[in-house]
C-alpha cells in the first residue's frame, strides 16, 4: 500500500467504528467508549472531520464525574455490546459523584486530554472555531487534573497513583506483577463473572490470564463496596502505584493546559505549581540513572519497581528529563534491550525489554509493539531532537500497519512475517495515529 492508500484505509476504520455518538476502539471486542482511546482517536479525526473530533471528546466528557474523575469507559447503548465488565458490574450509583444520566466505569485512564486539545488546535485550519472548542473543554480537563492532584496524591508529592492495572492502559504490564502477586485469590471470595474477550481462538494466548482477571475483579469489588470513596480506597486497596507513563502523560497535558490557558487568558498558576512538583518528584523518586529509565513506585508495599518496560521511557514525551537524562534514555532505546541485535532483528520499540527472561512477544503489554506507545515515543524523541530515531519509529510503525493492517499490537520480531499482528485488526487508535503520522502537521 502506498501512503494515500493507507490513509484511506485508516479513515475507513474510523468511519466504520463510529456509532453516531463516539468511536468504538474496535467493532466487537471493545463496543463502548474508552477514555485514552478517544483522545488518540480525536487526533486522527481532527485531520479529516473536525465535527467528529469535537463530538468524540464531548461525548467522553459527558461521563465525567462531578468530582472531576474521568472514567475509563463511557458506556454506549448498543444491545449487542458484549463486554465484561459491563455497566451493571460497576454499581457506580453507589458513588455520590457518578453522573445519573450516563453509565460509566468507576476508574480512570492516563490523562491524555490536555495534549490532545493542543494537538487538535495545531491541526485545525479554522483557529477561531478551535479556540472556542478549547474554551469549552479547558475547564473540564483542569477539573480532571485537580481530581488527580487532590485525590490520588495523598503524600503531596505531585505523583499520581493508579489503583487498578486498567487505569494504566498497559493492563498486564510486567511492572504490576509483584504488586498483583500479593493478592492471593485462593484466600478471597471473587465475585462471579464471565469474560467476553476470549471469543477469538487465539485470544487466550494474547490477552491477560484468568488469574489476572480474578485480581482485576477483586480490585473493582473493593472500589464498589467502598462506594468509590477515594480516602477509603487509599487505606484498603492492595494496588497503589505511581506509574511513570501515567505521570509522564500528565506532565505533557499540564504543559499543554498552561499553553492553552495562556491563549484563553485563564489563570494557570495552579497548573504551573502542580507540574513543577510532578517534574521534581519524578526525577527525585523515579529516575534510574544506571538504567536510563523512570521506575514505578509501589506505594502500598513502599518499594521501587525496577522498570524494564517502555512505560519508563514515556516521560520523554512529557519533558520530564533534562537533555543529559534524555540522552541516557536514547542509549537505552538503542541498546539490545529495546532495539534487539543481529540474532533478533526487531521493529521499534517493544513494550518490554527483549532481554527480560519472561518477555512474551505475543502477549498484550508484555512485549508486543503498540502504535500509541510508538507515537508517544516518536514525539518524545522529537522533543529532544533525536530526529533519526524518531523517523525510524514512524517508518517502522507505518510499515507494520501497511503490511499487516490496523492491528491492536504487533510482534516485535522481524523474522515473524505472517500473522505478526494480534488482537483486533480494526483498532481505532492504530488507524487514528497512523493518520497523524502521515499528515505530519507541525
Ligand atoms: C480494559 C480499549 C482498551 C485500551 C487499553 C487496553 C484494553 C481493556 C481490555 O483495551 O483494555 O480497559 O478489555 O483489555 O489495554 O489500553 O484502552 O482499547
Amino acid at each position: 500500500m502506498n501512503h494515500s492508500q493507507i490513509l484511506d484505509a485508516a479513515k475507513d476504520v474510523l468511519n466504520k467504528n463510529w456509532n453516531g455518538d463516539f468511536t468504538k476502539p474496535a467493532p466487537n471486542l471493545y463496543p463502548h467508549q474508552w477514555n485514552w482511546d478517544s483522545g488518540f482517536i480525536a487526533i486522527g479525526l481532527a485531520h479529516f472531520n473536525m465535527d467528529r473530533a469535537e463530538a468524540e471528546l464531548r461525548h467522553l466528557f459527558k461521563g465525567q464525574w462531578s468530582n472531576g474523575m474521568l472514567p475509563h469507559i463511557v458506556f454506549g447503548e448498543e444491545k449487542e455490546a458484549h463486554y465484561f465488565p459491563g455497566k451493571d458490574f460497576w454499581e457506580t450509583e453507589k458513588s455520590e459523584y457518578a453522573p445519573f444520566n450516563q453509565a460509566t466505569s468507576g476508574i480512570t485512564q492516563p490523562p491524555v486530554h490536555g495534549f490532545v486539545l493542543e494537538r487538535i488546535y495545531e491541526i485545525a485550519e479554522d483557529k477561531k472555531r478551535a479556540k472556542a472548542f478549547l474554551k469549552e473543554l479547558f475547564p473540564k480537563v483542569v477539573s480532571l487534573h485537580k481530581y488527580l492532584y487532590d485525590n490520588r496524591d495523598p503524600l503531596e508529592e505531585g505523583l499520581i497513583y493508579i489503583q487498578h492495572p486498567w487505569e494504566s492502559g498497559t493492563d498486564n504490564s510486567p511492572c504490576w506483577d509483584d504488586a498483583l502477586s500479593m493478592i492471593d485469590v485462593k484466600e478471597l471470595e471473587i465475585p462471579k463473572y464471565i469474560r467476553q474477550d476470549l471469543q477469538n481462538p487465539k485470544a487466550a494466548l494474547h490477552r491477560p490470564t484468568d488469574l489476572d482477571y480474578d485480581r482485576y475483579v477483586h480490585l473493582v469489588d473493593i472500589f464498589r463496596s467502598n462506594n468509590y470513596n477515594d480516602k477509603v480506597i487509599y487505606e484498603e486497596c492492595p494496588f497503589l502505584i505511581q506509574d511513570p507513563l501515567f505521570n509522564g502523560i500528565l506532565t505533557k497535558s499540564n504543559e499543554a493546559l498552561i499553553k492553552i490557558g495562556g491563549l484563553l487568558g485563564e489563570d494557570v498558576s495552579e497548573i504551573v505549581q502542580w507540574n513543577e512538583l510532578t517534574l521534581f518528584s519524578m526525577n527525585e523518586k523515579l529516575w534510574d540513572e544506571e538504567w536510563g529509565i523512570y521506575n514505578a513506585y509501589d506505594l502500598r508495599n513502599e518499594k521501587l519497581i525496577l522498570n524494564e518496560t517502555s512505560n519508563g521511557l514515556i516521560p520523554l514525551f512529557g519533558g520530564v528529563p533534562i537533555q543529559e537524562q534524555a540522552e541516557l534514555m536514547l542509549k537505552l532505546l538503542n541498546h539490545p534491550a529495546f532495539s534487539g541485535d543481529r540474532s533478533t532483528e526487531t521493529w521499534g520499540y517493544p513494550t518490554y525489554s527483549l532481554l527480560a527472561e519472561d518477555i512474551d512477544y505475543e502477549k498484550y503489554w508484555r512485549g508486543p509493539i503498540w502504535i500509541n506507545m510508538n507515537w508517544l515515543l516518536h514525539n518524545g524523541l522529537k522533543r529532544f531532537d533525536f530526529e533519526k530515531e524518531a523517523e525510524m519509529l514512524k517508518e517502522h510503525s507505518l510499515e507494520l500497519l501497511s503490511k499487516h493492517g490496523f492491528f491492536e499490537y504487533f510482534d516485535p520480531r522481524k523474522s515473524i512475517d505472517k500473522a505478526a499482528g494480534y488482537g483486533t485488526n480494526q483498532f481505532s487508535w492504530s488507524a487514528a495515529l497512523c493518520i497523524d503520522f502521515l499528515m505530519d502537521v507541525d
